[in-house]
């Protein structure tokens, strides 16, 4: 799949996601826990060594509060970025989005052809059928850890 980047289509949904979530107040000073839960994480290895590899997850909120995802740590990786993609004429862009919301109650899939998380400089310690931790941080700094399962690049994603 070719991948072009594509950045005014990426400032759109940034733009997007800011604006869905000015309307949330600001995060109480109340200690909870994130009510993320993230399920069927899996990082797809690049088929050529050095290119930048892929996460994609469900992630369903279980608590009555709106989180916006607004950054990816991932174990292994030296950086982590929050993409979107789309199709337009027939090819898929992508670039970097600043959130990605996830309201009270929904669950969002991050899945091929929309939002992932990209990772990049891989370590070599990330192989096939091992697993490796994405840590999540939403507005407000609050973080979670989650475990990725690691394919190979033809696994299915
Ligand atoms: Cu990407």
């Amino acid at each position: 799949m070719r991948m072009t980047r594509f950045a005014p289509l990426a400032l759109a949904i940034g733009s997007l996601a800011v604006a869905a979530c000015s309307s949330e107040p600001e995060a109480a000073a109340v200690v909870d826990d994130v009510t993320l839960e993230v399920s069927n994480a899996r990082l797809m290895l690049p088929a050529v060594e050095g290119n930048p590899g892929a996460i994609y997850f469900d992630v369903k909120n279980t608590g009555e509060k709106n989180y916006a995802i607004r950054r990816a740590d991932v174990a292994g990786a030296s950086s982590a970025e929050l993409h979107g993609s789309m199709e337009m004429q027939g090819q898929m862009m992508m670039d970097s989005v600043g959130q990605i919301l996830v309201n009270a109650g929904d669950t969002e899939s991050l899945e091929p052809g929309g939002f992932h998380v990209m990772v990049f400089d891989l370590e070599p310690t990330l192989e096939a059928g091992g697993t490796t931790d994405m840590t999540l941080t939403v507005v407000g700094g609050k973080t979670k850890t989650f475990p990725v399962e690691i394919r190979a690049a033809g696994d299915e994603r």
